[in-house]
């Protein structure tokens, strides 16, 4: 019981690499993402924890390592972990998370797969990690729970320490009532949602959606509303709100709504985009296209990416656009993180089945029009293409807030190139000067990737400077301070009463 911040977060902060039949701990290879800045809170406190999951064959093995201590340039922190077996991983993460939960939060309600839950176990591998975070935080101290996989996990702590200020951040959308409703344990997670202190998300209709479903099922009340800030607001795009709530009373008890969308490390993608070894990939990339104009997307292999839907627009407009053949190229990199889950094996299949029909249909024996990528490309190797992409396209069917459109923006040091974004991507409300697109409309797709290959440099650099203007805003570093002022401001009575 001696860490003053608390993260709980269901990956490890690190990598193990096996050292001579040791194994090290290292810092994680790829260096985007927000684990990193996770970290950085660890240097303002005088000792973190992390809780994490690792896999065990047999939990009790006393070979098992379950603390690890960390010193690096971050701080001092004891990194916890969790021994589940492969079944319990499984059931908790992808039965319960992916097949369940993931569809509802992003509102496909058609993909939702309820009979295979084992709930009993969701809630056990919940409790496990609460009691791991109890047993490393101090008196008052502040734990900070990420993503719907561990929804139950503020519940299960209010109860075992009513002393710790709590926090939950949701990565994905929260869906509306009537599509949230369907889960049946609706009452179960939003009540232990109602435990934490602070309950946040990426944008203001994520956190409108999660007060409506509160209302809807318990007796809450609206404390405190304030007018969506002026950088949230996209005139007439699908996820714009105009105001939101702060603050909710639930049981006598306060909570906070928050709002903070998550953001890219800008200096350090600028860095890498003026490397000198990006500078030679993209010389290479350069080469290889000769006079073709490059399309680019990236996203995880996932239905909710929209990536087939992408690939139809795409065969759409070559028919209808012969004068394109052989002068535009399509880069489609979609990486699965799940590869063993038939879902996912599917969307790849759609995936490579679409491609192989466009190449066949109008490819020559000098002219590719897609090109797949299966496997990640290393962070310098993605800085190069973005920087040589003259458009970005990138549509989610649906997506918490996509931070592959910020990174494209911030590797921009030409100021030039042009981002077509779907405006169901969190991404949307901020990014105004992005070529708005709605993925769910042919024509909206069509055109929207011909006028982004028409656009003239003027207007890309006007619209690019406006991005740029926009993703410096929220960079990564500005959701940390954001949750810092917002850590500071839960009153710290309820400790101070157990210490009197
Ligand atoms: C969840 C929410 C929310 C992708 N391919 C490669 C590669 N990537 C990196 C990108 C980017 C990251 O993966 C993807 O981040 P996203 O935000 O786009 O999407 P999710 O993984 O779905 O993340 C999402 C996010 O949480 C944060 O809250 O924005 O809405 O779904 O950083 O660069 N990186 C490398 N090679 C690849 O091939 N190195």
């Amino acid at each position: 019981m001696s860490s003053d911040l608390v993260i709980v977060y269901h990956r490890q902060p690190y990598e193990e690499v096996e050292v001579d039949g040791r194994i090290e701990y290292r810092e994680n290879s790829s260096p985007n993402g927000i684990v990193p800045t996770l970290k950085s809170f660890f240097g303002r406190v005088d000792h973190g924890a992390w809780i994490a999951w690792k896999l065990a064959d047999d939990p009790a093995d006393p070979g098992f390592e379950k603390r690890v201590e960390m010193d690096d340039a971050h701080g001092q922190y004891t990194v916890s972990r969790l021994p589940l077996t492969a079944d319990q991983v499984r059931e908790f993460y992808h039965v319960t998370s992916k097949e369940a939960f993931w569809p509802i939060l992003h509102a496909f309600k058609e993909r939702y797969n309820y009979d295979p839950v084992d709930w009993q176990n969701f809630r056990e591998v919940n409790h496990a990690f609460a009691e791991a975070a109890a047993a490393e935080a101090a008196l008052g101290a502040v734990v900070w729970v990420h993503d719907y996989n561990l929804w139950l996990v503020p519940g299960y702590l209010r109860q075992m320490r009513p002393d710790l200020r709590i926090a939950f951040y949701h990565h994905t959308p929260f869906p509306s009532a009537d599509i949230f409703n369907v889960l049946p344990w609706r009452r179960e997670i939003v009540q232990s949602l109602l435990a934490a202190d602070i309950v946040g998300f990426h944008i203001p209709r994520y956190a409108a959606n999660f007060v409506s479903v509160a209302q809807s099922l318990f007796d809450v009340d609206v404390d405190t509303r304030q007018p969506v800030p002026e950088h949230l607001i996209s005139e007439g795009t699908a996820l714009t709100e105009r105001s939101m709530v702060e603050r909710l009373v639930h049981d006598g008890r306060q909570v906070t709504v928050s709002v903070a969308p998550v953001g890219v490390d800008v200096d350090f993608i600028r860095d890498r985009a003026q490397a000198p070894e990006t500078a030679e990939l993209a010389e290479r990339i350069g080469e290889e296209l000769g006079e073709a104009r490059l399309i680019l997307s990236v996203g995880r292999t996932d239905y909710t990416k929209g990536g087939v839907e992408q690939l139809e627009s795409f065969e759409r407009v070559l028919e209808a656009n012969p004068d394109l053949h052989g002068k535009v190229r399509l880069m489609h990199v979609s990486v699965s993180a799940n590869r063993g889950m038939a879902v996912y094996a599917e969307v790849q299949n759609e995936i490579e089945q679409t491609a192989g029909r466009i190449n066949g249909r109008f490819g020559s024996l000098d002219w590719q029009p897609v090109s797949l990528m299966s496997n990640a490309v290393p962070f310098d190797q993605l800085v190069a293409y973005y920087q040589k992409a003259d458009v970005a396209w990138i549509t989610p069917l649906a997506d918490g807030m996509n931070l592959v459109c910020k990174e494209f923006v911030a590797a921009r040091t030409d100021g030039k190139g042009v981002l077509v974004l779907s405006e169901f991507a969190g991404a949307a409300v901020e990014l105004h000067a992005a070529v708005i697109v709605n993925p769910f409309s042919h024509k909206s797709m069509d055109q929207a990737i011909l006028q982004a290959l028409s656009m003239d440099e003027e207007e890309q650099r006007a619209r690019m400077a406006l991005l740029q203007d926009a993703v410096r805003g929220s960079c990564i570093a500005e959701w940390g301070n954001a949750h810092r002022r917002l850590f500071d401001s839960i009153p710290r009575e309820t400790s101070l009463r157990l210490t009197a």
